[in-house]
Parts: C-alpha cells; structure tokens; sequence
C-alpha cells in the first residue's frame, strides 16, 4: 500500500513520474494507453482554456478568475481514479478535474461570467457548485459522504481545497467527523504555497498537511502534485479504502501555482521570479508529455493537432456561454431560499423599480 509505504511523518513524498518523464520503478499504475492519452487531452484543454479565460477577463468578458494553470495534475489524477456517481466536491481553482469528471467547459465559462445556470450540470454528474468560501465544502463533503454510508450506498466524496483552506476550522470540523464516524471521503489539499500572497509557511507549523490525517485518526499521504501519475495512484488508494469502509485520507498535492491568484492578483509583488522559474521546471504538462514520447504514442504532430481540437473546444463554449439567455433580475433572488423573505422581496421590487427590469 502507498499509503503506508510513504508517511508523511517519517518525511517521504511519493513521487511517481520524474521531471525526466521516467517512471520510478515498481511504481507505476500501469493505466491503459486510452487513459493515458486522456487525461493529457484533458491536461491541454485545461491549460488552453485557462489561458483564455484569463484573456476573456481582460476584455471585459469573464469576471474575476482563479486560474489553473500548473495545478493540473493534481486535480486531473483524482478524478481519474474516480466513478461518475462519485461527488466532485471543489472550491474554484479544479477546472481539469471538472472537465475530467464530465462537466462542461461551457458551463465553467458560464459560471465565471456570472451566471449560476453555469453550476447546473448535467443530471447523470455529481459534483458541487465552486465553494469560494474557503474550506466550506470540507463539511458538505463529509456530510455528503455520511449519507451514502448511512443509505448503504457505495459512492465517495473527493473533496479538493487549499493549503490556506487547512487553517480554517471548517477543515478541523470536517476531519474530525469524517474520522470518527469513517466517512467515504477524500480530501485532496492543494499545497500551492500560498493562500493570495500568504504563505505556506504561515499556515501551520507543522512540516506537512498530509501528517494532520494522523490526529484525526486517518492516513495522509504527501504525493507531487505535478505528478499526474503519482496522484492517480494515492487517490485510486484513497478512493477504494472509502468505498470499502475503510474511511478517510488526506492527500497532500505538492504544487504550485504558476498564474496569479486570481486575475485581481499580481504575484509579482509577493514572489521571486527564481521561484517562479524553479517551479516552470516542473510543468505537470510537460513531464507527462515527455513520458508519453517516451512510450512511443505521442509526438510533435499529435500535440499540434491537440492544441488545435482544444482552442477549436474552447471558442465553440465560449460563444454558447456569451451567448446564453442572461439572468433576469429575479433569478438573482428567487434561487437563494425555497421561500424569500419579505426583505428580499423588498429588494427586489427595488432593483426591479431602479433598473426597470423586470424578471421572468
Ligand atoms: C472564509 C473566507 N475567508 C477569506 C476569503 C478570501 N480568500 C479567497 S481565496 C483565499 C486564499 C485561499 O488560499 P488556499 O486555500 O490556499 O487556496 P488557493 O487560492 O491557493 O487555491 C482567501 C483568503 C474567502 N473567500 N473565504
């Protein structure tokens, strides 16, 4: 077990696919060349459309954006080792594993347009609206989780949050419950070191987030967070010890964000361009690209096509997300409560009265 191979108390990591593109030997998950190539597409497509968004933003087009980009892997590799009626429990920085766990890119662009019909996803996919609230998807997660056991259902909760999100008491809360009542969830800290320009070392004082698992009476695991392999395999591990009533684990992605923290950010007022660089060394897009070179199937040809397929991917959700119906002005009021309160349909008839529009 990886679990217990690599504790994060005695200071290991597990790290599968090197920076090289080679794979440490024993480690490796074997996974289908199908899978293989897509969860790479799905790694370009990410990255393309995260670069747009970042782009829509600046004209005015998209509002505020978390982008994505080098934190990939760590979400891709999780929600391959997860089931479609698992639930995908995220805060805002999960583009790939959303787009990996069967939700719309248009419905991505739609949401950071503005418009909530953008959290309406497909009835066959389980996942949560974004939780900007930092860490208050932990608990829904763990509550989520504790429903299916109590309903004897086999489904698990992923739940991905930052390094920033392991100090609030949300997370305590949810650990705690998810350990003592062995909860079918997964917990998947993004440790992209910093929270906005906070970082990692002012969250906490103890040398990893994984090893806080053991406190709740759970595994954790340190995994590289740009090691798409490596985190298919910890949470594959993780997954299958919550769907067998095993209960809890906590991975720790090793990562970093390579973008702002949000297109209100400037990085380059709280970090060095030598870490930055340092960290572009390690581009989860990069390594696995040299892997599968390696492996003989793919190559320069098949990135350029992919490229192409996934700016062809993303212009066609971004014209069906400009062009969806915008919200009325009641829709913003009527989705909050089953019943509004008369302070909110007080509201309302005001922006109604000041705009002169009217809702559907
Ligand atoms: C409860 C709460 N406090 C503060 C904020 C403002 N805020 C938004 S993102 C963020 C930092 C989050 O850092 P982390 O959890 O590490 O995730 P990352 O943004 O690095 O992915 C903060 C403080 C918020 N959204 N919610």
């Amino acid at each position: 077990m990886l679990i217990d191979d690599f504790n994060p108390l005695e200071g290991k990591m597990l790290q599968i696919l090197k920076t090289d593109g080679t794979v440490v030997e024993g480690l490796d998950p074997k996974l289908d060349d199908s899978v293989l190539l897509q969860a790479y597409r799905t790694m370009v497509l990410t990255r393309v459309a995260d670069e747009k968004a970042v782009k829509l933003q600046r004209q005015g087009r998209l509002g505020a954006y978390p982008p994505c980009k080098g934190q990939e892997a760590a979400v891709i590799g999780p929600a391959m080792a997860m089931r479609k009626d698992d639930w995908f429990v995220w805060s805002f920085r999960e583009m790939g594993g959303l787009l990996y766990h069967q939700i719309p890119l248009m419905s991505q662009f739609l949401y950071w347009m503005g418009n909530e019909m953008g959290s309406h996803y497909p009835d066959d996919v389980r996942a949560l609206p974004s939780s900007v609230p930092v860490g208050s998807q932990l608990t829904h997660a763990v509550g989520i989780s504790y429903a299916a056991k109590l309903r004897g259902e086999d489904t698990v909760s992923v739940a991905f949050f930052g390094d920033g999100g392991s100090s609030e008491g949300d997370f305590h809360e949810a650990a705690n419950f998810a350990g003592v009542y062995q909860c079918p969830v997964v917990f998947v800290c993004q440790n992209n070191q910093y929270a906005i320009s906070y970082p990692r070392k002012f969250q906490t004082r103890s040398p990893t987030i994984a090893q806080k698992a053991v406190s709740y009476g759970f595994p954790g695991i340190l995994v590289d967070g740009n090691d798409i392999l490596g985190m298919y395999a910890a949470a594959r591990e993780a997954v299958e010890r919550a769907r067998s009533g095993l209960g809890p684990t906590l991975i720790e992605a090793y990562t970093y964000r390579l973008g702002d923290h949000t297109t209100s950010d400037d990085a380059t007022r709280y970090r060095l361009e030598s870490e930055l660089a340092e960290w572009m060394q390690k581009d989860p897009l990069d390594r696995f690209n040299r892997y599968l070179e390696a492996k003989g199937i793919w190559n320069d040809d098949l990135e350029n096509a992919a490229v192409k397929e996934a700016q062809d991917e993303v212009e066609k959700a971004v014209s069906e997300a400009e062009n969806y119906p915008k919200p009325t002005v009641d829709e913003v009021f009527r989705h909050m409560y089953a019943e509004m309160s008369p302070d909110m349909v007080e509201q309302m008839e005001r922006i109604r009265a000041e705009t002169g529009k009217k809702g559907a």
